[in-house]
């Protein structure tokens, strides 16, 4: 297995520079939020370093991906966003030869989510939202929220998400609706 110091190497091979420092805020983002939840800080600090490795390969390779590993055809209709998590995690077997369910599932539904999150997923997709650089509107108050509750977080998180794809026009990835509807739905 790769050292904790070649992965750097190759997600730095991989990106620009301010993605790779993207990258390294939300490993540590990441390492924080696993110390104030109960999960295993250095499982949370490889997902968060390796979450973004694949954003900048070409539509083709996942395409391809798409294809010959049997995911979900309805991918196909989406781009880079949606696919450098869900499908990104292929490469991430193939080149890393990481195959820790745990930190693969957290890579896969770091932008989409899920219904059912296991805490080290809730972690780096949290993570990735509050990083010290992100600065949109509402940025401190999802902090906030994320401290006192990792679940609050994600709520939080998935409806700033559907209202900014729905405010752009962009199409909605059935399983970001089904992560809102698990995580935002109350009494119907
Ligand atoms: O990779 P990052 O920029 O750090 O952040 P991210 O992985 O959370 O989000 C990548 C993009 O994916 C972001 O611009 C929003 C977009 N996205 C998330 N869910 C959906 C989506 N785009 C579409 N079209 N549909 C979705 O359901
Ligand atoms: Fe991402
Ligand atoms: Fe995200
Ligand atoms: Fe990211």
């Amino acid at each position: 297995p790769y050292t904790h110091a070649e992965l750097m190497a190759k997600v730095a091979a991989q990106l620009t520079d301010s993605r790779y420092q993207h990258c390294l805020r939300v490993e540590q983002t990441a390492r924080e939020l696993a110390q104030a939840n109960g999960v295993d800080p250095e499982l949370a600090a490889i997902a968060g370093l390796l979450h973004d490795y694949a954003k900048q390969r070409s539509d083709e390779t996942f395409i391809n991906l798409i294809k010959t590993r049997g995911l979900d055809p309805a991918l196909l209709n989406y781009g880079n966003g949606v696919w450098h998590g869900v499908v990104g995690a292929e490469l991430i077997k193939t080149e890393l030869h990481i195959y820790n369910e745990d930190i693969l599932n957290a890579v896969r539904l770091h932008t989409v989510g899920a219904p059912y999150m296991p805490k080290l997923a809730q972690i780096v997709f949290m993570a990735d939202f509050i990083e010290p650089n992100r600065n949109f509107p509402g940025v401190d108050e999802a902090r906030q929220v994320t401290a006192k509750s990792l679940a609050a977080g994600v709520r939080y998180q998935i409806q700033h998400t559907l209202n900014y794809l729905i405010a752009k026009g962009q199409p909605v990835y059935p399983r970001t609706l089904a992560t809102y509807n698990a995580w935002v739905g109350g009494v119907g």
